[in-house]
């Protein structure tokens, strides 16, 4: 058995939601730590129904990727994560964009607070994952942001698409929204890096970095071709069960 001393139980508002969110509220202006600590338990609330809304994103995608292994016998999806935007990461997009610490304004205004990553093994499984899992009756599309077809200019690549679903609560519906982010390996792979290339330098990337960063995604684009063309030589088109041509996708919004 562990001996060792229990730290205190949180015994403020404050305290509480510290420990939980494991922010350091000490070193917040004090107005703004007690406003957070006000808007504790409905924060709770918040965090609870996202999250479920997360679970009924997740078990929709692992229903599609079993049913389409079982239809075609091939598996479109890598890979799905989940996450939800810490408290540090919501207080400061809220600053950015001058909004009030008011739960009732950040589930209107911020559509990313759960978030959805679908990694898939092809570029084209990409598009044929989105429109399969957004033609879904219970799935309502809010917008869609196409970067495989336009990448940035730094060459971040994906596709983007923030959509509502139904969480059912005891006390009836709600309606979540869920930002999700569909690519392949291998934009995922440069994601990654460039993620932590941005937080390595806080933002400040030199502009060689930059260059380089660009070259790389130019990289995986092509690389991403090859695979498919490869794949596709080696075990056909397997189309499933698509509307569209293929050649692109069907933006709903
Ligand atoms: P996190 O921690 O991943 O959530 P908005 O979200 O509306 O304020 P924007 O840029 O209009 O801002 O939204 P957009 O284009 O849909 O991008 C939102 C998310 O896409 C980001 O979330 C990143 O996850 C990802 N993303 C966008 N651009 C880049 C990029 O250049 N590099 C990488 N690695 N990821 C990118 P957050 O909130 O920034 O971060």
């Amino acid at each position: 058995m562990d001996d060792s001393p229990r730290p205190p139980a949180p015994s403020t508002d404050l305290e509480r939601l510290g420990a939980e969110t494991g922010m350091d509220l000490s070193t917040m202006p004090a107005g703004l730590a007690q406003r957070l600590a006000a808007i504790g338990s409905d924060f709770r609330q918040l965090t609870l129904e996202y999250e479920f809304a997360l679970r009924e994103v997740e078990t929709k995608m692992h229903i599609l990727q079993d049913e389409f292994l079982h239809l075609h016998d091939y598996n479109p999806i890598e890979h799905v994560s989940t996450r939800l935007k810490t408290l540090d990461s919501l207080v400061a997009k809220s600053n950015r964009r001058e909004l009030p610490m008011d739960l009732g304004v950040w589930r209107r205004e911020i559509l990313d607070i759960a978030g959805t990553r679908v990694t898939c093994s092809f570029r084209r499984d990409v598009y044929r994952v989105f429109e399969l899992f957004t033609e879904r009756q219970d799935v309502e599309v809010i917008s869609v942001k196409d970067y495989i077809a336009q990448p940035k200019a730094n060459g971040y690549s994906s596709l983007h698409a923030t959509v509502r679903v139904p969480v059912y609560l005891s006390t009836g519906v709600v309606l979540i929204p869920v930002e999700i982010q569909f690519r392949t390996i291998a934009m995922d792979f440069w994601a990654s890096l460039d993620h932590k290339i941005k937080y390595k330098y806080d933002g400040e990337v030199p502009a060689d970095v930059v260059d380089e960063l660009r070259e790389a995604a130019q990289a995986a684009d092509d690389l991403d071709r090859r695979m498919e063309s490869l794949h596709d030589r080696v075990h056909g088109n397997v189309r499933g069960n698509v509307r569209g041509s293929g050649s692109g996708p069907t933006l709903l919004v």
